[in-house]
């Protein structure tokens, strides 16, 4: 996928708060400091445009941003960090999932794991979550640059093992940019695919 034209769209930091539902969205999930922002750089090969830090839970607010004109995607804050206001933490249920519920436009959400440590229980309930609100969902196994390559292989088998089979997961790296294609296929694939609750179930 060529891609000309990324800008930042708007940012959500309560709910409601987002910009006008327009273009066909897909959004990136995971806990904090997993390498959301990361994957969106690396994806539309734009060093910069996510902000990326190596302090946990930066990213507190959803921040959207539009692709060729054609669609957005969507950088979520991390869960599971432990430090920062109780406030900021507490927000974080409510704002993301009334998101993931409610957002007309979105496709699916992609739920990041670093390939080294693979689903633990949030991202078991988030899949759960998923699937009652009738979002398409896919693993995301990152970071697999950390590991060599009959390393990265071992560890990607047990991610695909804890992931219910018809989940996809895919392997990527920010770093080296291993997997991009694969999930532009897969992205590109719920882009085209019909909303929730268009046409018959
Ligand atoms: N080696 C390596 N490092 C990565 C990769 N992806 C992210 N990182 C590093 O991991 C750290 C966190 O990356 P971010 O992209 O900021 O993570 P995030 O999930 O957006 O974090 P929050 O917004 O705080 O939830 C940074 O230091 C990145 O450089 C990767 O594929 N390989
Ligand atoms: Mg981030």
């Amino acid at each position: 996928v060529k891609v000309p034209a990324a800008r930042f769209l708007g940012a959500a930091a309560t709910p409601g708060g987002e910009p006008p539902a327009r273009l066909p969205e897909v959004a990136i999930a995971g806990r904090s400091n997993v390498g959301k922002s990361s994957l969106l750089n690396a994806l539309l090969g734009r060093r910069g445009l996510a902000r990326t830090s190596r302090t946990p839970g930066r990213t507190r607010q959803i921040n959207f941003f539009v692709v060729n004109d054609r669609f957005v995607v969507v950088d979520l804050p991390g869960y599971g960090f432990a430090v920062g206001p109780e406030a900021e933490r507490a927000a974080w249920g409510p704002l993301v999932e009334t998101y993931l519920r409610d957002r007309a436009t979105l496709r699916g959400l992609v739920v990041l794991v670093d390939v080294r440590r693979g689903p633990e229980a949030e991202e078991a309930e988030l899949l759960d979550f998923l699937r009652a609100v009738r979002l398409r969902a896919a693993v995301v196994a990152t970071k697999t640059d950390k590991l060599g390559r009959a390393a990265a292989t071992a560890a990607l088998a047990a991610v695909r093992r804890a992931v219910p089979p018809d989940v996809p997961v895919l392997a990527f790296s920010a770093r080296t940019g291993a997997g991009r294609v694969e999930l532009w296929r897969l992205l590109e694939s719920w882009l085209a695919a019909p909303g929730r609750g268009a046409g018959s179930a």
